[in-house]
């Protein structure tokens, strides 16, 4: 029996641009854009050169590539600033009164900075970093609410070349302490705190928690947000204004090597300590900017809005990065897309002019379930493009994203890539490529991308097996911060001198890749192996159906059963009847194989706090009746005991 992921859901709905679309659009035909893909995985020296040649160097590279497998180095020799190129060349080449960061705090405070304040603000922090004595490659925690400062805070970091580690303002003391013993970071910059569904969120008082040990912080710097009560510890705490009036406005940048260190952002992983993924300067700069360039097609007028929080890489490459790089104009809010009701983010695209919106499944999924008349009284027409990421987007989620937000006129860029990847990896090009619902389509620039079995070998069409990245490009992943043969052993050893991505692909005779969901949870039932995503989706098009999470459980005779936990769309109730419904729809769509053994309907699955289901934890749920795996990473840990009592009522 063959060991590849079978698929057995058929996608034929295909939309191609409006003409009106690709003839501005800088990749305007498959043509072109199979010609720019060949030479791009090629004569990676040839591409590479002319990208990085569009923004600033102090000093030219000698070598593009230098590839000791898995060891890369990009640009070799070249010397720059990141923050210089996102910043000052911006006011250098004219545009310093463009808006580049448009504010908006969740209780509805505004703020605009220009690229010249945006330098004056950055100038300054560098000057306060420098005063407390960071040096080039010093580590800096950065633990901060989405406010202007927190990506101040990052291009000061660049400037001076320390780097920078964002600790999610979501997560723990105990997090912060994991991260501060594993980067030995001098120096944090915090928060009173943070404005989330109305409530503050105390980021200091974690961030005292975490340092009651500690013998190495020497700094922290308190910006100060929302006025509740904090503790100041003489010696070591500072506020951010008190220092920001001490310094001047200007700050000469030095220039770093191309494989400077530029920031670590640790990824949890499913077991063990988290990894410090780090990314350096010259490669992550030059990948970034040409993503954004590319893929949102970036342009002077338009108005940009990625919906992630900087404590995530999506918030790293295209918040603060990538559309800098670009000089474009974006938004940036505080709060949480619920507060005070699901219309807020249709309200800040109205209000904003917002052209091109970037965003994650599970939000999309939120609004389905809230109801479509919270979309319906905004204006959205300004969008011309939208772009998603994070999970597999099931293709009913894209429907509606597609007609409902985009107005049937957007193309969608459904953009895979990861935290080690540094840049997005896999999307359509939103001016030529023919979209399909679910379907992140093409590999980028770059980006020399393949589904291999077992053995190594390439799948033929339509047969699932393992997505791998065969040849280095310049936004990858250095290393694990201090850890090299963790590096090898976990993107670099299944095949030789390829990247393993974890993730579990499939593509079509055209070439399309589509995610099926992570290797770890493909489902094995009689034999067939079957991708999470493909039954999710197939619940995900019943009608009353807001969410889904499969899972396997143990069969003495399938090996596998299928287990489902199924999130209604608000107002319907589940009852017994429309629980066969919902199992006997799978087994229409997709075929008796995939038909689910248990159904559990649920108001809430497990997420982590970036908001991508926690498969994992149900897995073990159903095997075992309990949770005790490690659920540091959960969004909202009060789901498992619903769902504990949910599957022990069976
Ligand atoms: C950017 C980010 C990475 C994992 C990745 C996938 C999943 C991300 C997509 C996707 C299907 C997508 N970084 N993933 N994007 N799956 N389609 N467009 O999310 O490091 O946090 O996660 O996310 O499993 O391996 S991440």
């Amino acid at each position: 029996m063959s060991n590849n992921i079978e698929s057995h859901l058929s996608e034929d709905r295909e939309f191609k641009p409006s003409k009106e679309f690709s003839k501005k659009a800088r990749v305007s035909s498959m043509a072109q854009y199979k010609r720019m893909h060949k030479e791009s995985v090629e004569k990676p020296h040839v591409f590479w050169a002319r990208e990085a040649k569009e923004l600033s160097w102090d000093k030219k590279w000698g070598k593009v590539l230098d590839w000791k497998a898995p060891y890369a180095k990009w640009f070799v020799g070249g010397k720059t600033n990141v923050c210089v190129n996102c910043v000052d060349r911006h006011v250098d080449e004219g545009r310093g009164n463009k808006a580049a960061i448009i504010w908006e705090g969740e209780p509805g405070d505004k703020r605009t900075l220009t690229y010249s304040q945006l330098q004056r603000e950055v100038c300054k922090f560098a000057n306060v970093l420098e005063s407390h004595g960071v040096k080039s490659k010093d580590r800096v925690l950065i633990y901060m609410p989405m406010v202007v400062e927190a990506t101040v805070a990052m291009l000061a970091c660049a400037r001076i070349g320390a780097v920078h580690s964002i600790v999610f303002g979501g997560f723990s003391a105990e997090s912060i302490k994991d991260r501060l013993d594993d980067s030995k970071a001098t120096c944090v910059i915090t928060a009173d705190g943070g404005w989330r569904r109305g409530g503050v969120v105390d980021l200091k008082a974690n961030v005292d928690e975490a340092l009651k040990k500690d013998k190495i912080v020497k700094t922290v710097i308190v910006l100060e947000r929302t006025r509740n009560k904090v503790k100041m510890k003489r010696g070591r705490d500072v506020w951010w204004h008190d220092e920001t009036a001490k310094v001047t406005g200007t700050h000469k940048a030095k220039s770093f090597d191309s494989e400077h260190p530029l920031f670590i952002l640790y990824t949890s992983g499913s077991t063990g300590k988290p990894k410090g993924i780090l990314h350096t300067t010259g490669g992550y700069m030059v990948n970034t900017y040409a993503t954004c360039k590319y893929i949102f097609d970036m342009r002077d007028d338009d108005v940009y809005w990625c919906t992630a929080d900087v404590g995530w890489i999506t918030g790293h490459s295209y918040i603060t990065y990538g559309p800098m790089l670009n000089g474009v104009t974006q938004v940036m809010y505080e709060g949480a897309p619920n507060f005070p009701d699901f219309s807020r983010f249709w309200q800040i695209v109205e209000d904003y002019g917002v052209s091109i919106f970037y965003t994650a499944p599970t939000a999309i999924r939120a609004f389905i379930k809230a109801g479509d008349e919270l979309v319906e009284k905004h204006d959205l027409s300004s969008l011309r493009l939208l772009g998603t990421v994070g999970e597999p987007i099931n293709p009913e989620a894209w429907m509606w994203y597609y007609n409902k937000i985009g107005g049937g006129r957007c193309p969608i860029v459904d953009t895979w890539w990861q935290t080690e990847t540094g840049a997005i990896m896999i999307s359509p090009m939103p001016g030529c490529t023919p979209i399909r619902p679910g379907t992140a389509t093409m590999p980028f620039f770059g980006v020399d991308a393949a589904i291999l079995d077992e053995e190594g070998k390439e799948c033929k069409a339509n047969e699932g097996g393992r997505l791998v990245i065969r040849k280095p490009w310049p936004g990858m992943l250095r290393t694990i911060y201090g850890d090299k043969k963790r590096y090898k052993d976990t993107y670099w050893s299944d095949y030789p001198g390829m990247y393993t991505a974890g993730d579990g692909a499939i593509r079509d005779k055209k070439g399309n890749f589509t995610i099926v969901g992570r290797l770890d949870d493909v489902l094995n039932v009689s034999g067939h192996r079957l991708g999470t995503a493909e039954v999710e989706s197939a619940l995900v098009s019943h009608k009353a159906v807001a969410e889904a999470a499969v899972v396997g459980r143990p069969h003495e005779i399938k090996g596998q059963a299928v287990v489902a936990f199924v999130s209604l769309k608000t107002g319907i109730e589940g009852t017994d009847e429309l629980l066969k419904e919902v199992r006997n729809h799978v087994g229409k769509v997709i075929g008796a194989i995939a038909k689910p053994d248990d159904v559990y309907f649920t108001p809430a699955l497990p997420k982590t706090r970036s908001g991508k289901i926690m498969r994992r934890l149900l897995k073990e749920l159903v095997a075992t009746g309990k949770v005790t795996g490690n659920i540091t990473t959960l969004e909202d840990v009060s789901v498992v005991k619903s769902l504990q009592k949910l599957v022990k009522k069976k």
